[in-house]
């Protein structure tokens, strides 16, 4: 069965081992045991919002290295709904990825649309807007429901993240919201499979944020937590300086920690340094089908006329399919150019193994000792250039 890890018995479920933990940063390097394997952290997890990571099937993903992935709860609810996925045997099932899925609330989604949502006690009505536009009621209760249909390993609560720049108070309400909607979630969820992780919002602000993860803490016994509400217009220094005290002072060290919708390679880099433990995000797969790759050399562009003649692979340096199959940059440049699908797959597997590929480099200088050392050299090389 494609991706399928090593089972762990349902006492070890959810569990996370701290192995190591750097002594010149507050990297640390993990196991989180799921249901479908063992999930490695620092983890990057490429982002499969409709059951499929586009371009990418599920035997690529296994040998690109994927250990889990994602998917979202309010795009699958909406299609082809949460009752037909739970018809098909669920979205291991259904998508053909039988290693660990993590499905994010659509908490970001619901919001993401200022003008389309009403809050209510109930919960949050809002426009799909994406699909028929349709008015959905969603209270936490609901969520949970679909996220329990759905059957991935690890569920999100529903949240509100908030955009930036924003007015404090706004900020703080959002807080509210998420954290009664922590407590809502906590309660209904019943999936003993399942993981049910609560998210952290608060903005920019220390303090908010960490009233927010002291709710979750006393709501109940979480086995993971999301950050949330961070990647939302900020720039990167404004986000560190309240993400580092975040994970470094007051986040439990024994339970995995998510940087919800961050992949940037420095921003990961940096990120694993204050000590998260996973992060998810569109880019390598949506830049991709524009023609962007990341490398050692920074950003580059396939479109670029200046690889018409470009006999050299993507990036010289990477071990993934595309660099090592024989492609050069002037076959990708022409694909890319005519719009060919097989441009957007080669450029969309070569960016998901750079991210896992970096991730299993920054894990493995972790358990050496030498993190701090990782950090600086890829702030020095120019891979770390335009990101
Ligand atoms: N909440 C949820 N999903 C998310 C976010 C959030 O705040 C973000 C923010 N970068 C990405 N994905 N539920
Ligand atoms: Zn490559």
């Amino acid at each position: 069965k494609v991706g399928a890890g090593t089972p762990v018995s349902p006492d070890r479920w959810f569990t996370y081992d701290v192995v190591a933990e750097d002594p010149g940063t507050h990297a640390r390097a993990g196991v989180l045991h799921t249901p479908h394997g063992d999930v490695p952290t620092p983890i990057f997890m490429p982002v499969g919002t409709k059951a499929t990571v586009k371009g990418i099937l599920p035997d690529t993903l296994e040998r690109l290295g994927t250990k889990i992935l994602l998917n979202n709860t309010y795009h699958l609810s909406q299609r082809p709904g949460a009752d037909l996925v739970e018809e098909m045997g669920g979205v291991h099932e259904f998508m053909q990825w039988h290693g660990p899925i993590l499905t994010d609330s659509g908490g970001f989604q619901v919001f993401s649309h200022e003008e389309f949502f009403k809050l209510s006690n109930a919960g949050v009505r809002f426009r799909a807007v994406d699909y028929d536009g349709s008015w959905v009621e969603w209270s936490p209760e609901k969520n949970m429901e679909i996220a329990q249909k759905l059957g991935a390993d690890i569920v999100m609560q529903l949240d509100q993240c908030v955009g930036y720049p924003a007015p404090r108070s706004k900020v703080e309400r959002s807080v509210e919201l998420s954290s009664m909607w922590a407590d809502r979630c906590f309660a209904a969820h019943t999936r003993p499979d399942q993981a049910l992780f609560g998210i952290v919002q608060g903005g920019m602000h220390l303090d908010l944020r960490v009233r927010s993860l002291r709710h979750l803490e006393d709501a109940g016994d979480f086995p993971g937590y999301g950050i949330g509400g961070y990647s939302v217009g900020e720039d990167h220094d404004t986000m560190f300086e309240s993400l580092e005290p975040l994970c470094a002072e007051y986040m439990p060290k024994g339970k995995p920690r998510y940087l919800m919708g961050v992949g940037n390679p420095t921003t990961l880099v940096r990120g694993v340094a204050c000590g998260v433990d996973m992060f998810d995000c569109v880019l390598p797969t949506r830049t991709a089908r524009t023609g962007s790759a990341f490398s050692s050399e920074g950003r580059l562009n396939l479109r670029h006329a200046r690889f018409t003649h470009d006999h050299a692979p993507l990036d010289a340096a990477c071990g993934c399919p595309t660099c090592t199959g024989g492609y050069t940059r002037a076959y990708l440049h022409h694909l890319v150019r005519q719009k060919e699908m097989a441009g957007s797959m080669l450029i969309s597997q070569h960016n998901v193994w750079y991210l896992l590929d970096l991730m299993r480099r920054a894990r493995e200088a972790i358990i050496a000792g030498t993190y701090a050392d990782f950090v600086s050299d890829w702030m020095a090389s120019p891979a770390a250039r335009d990101w």
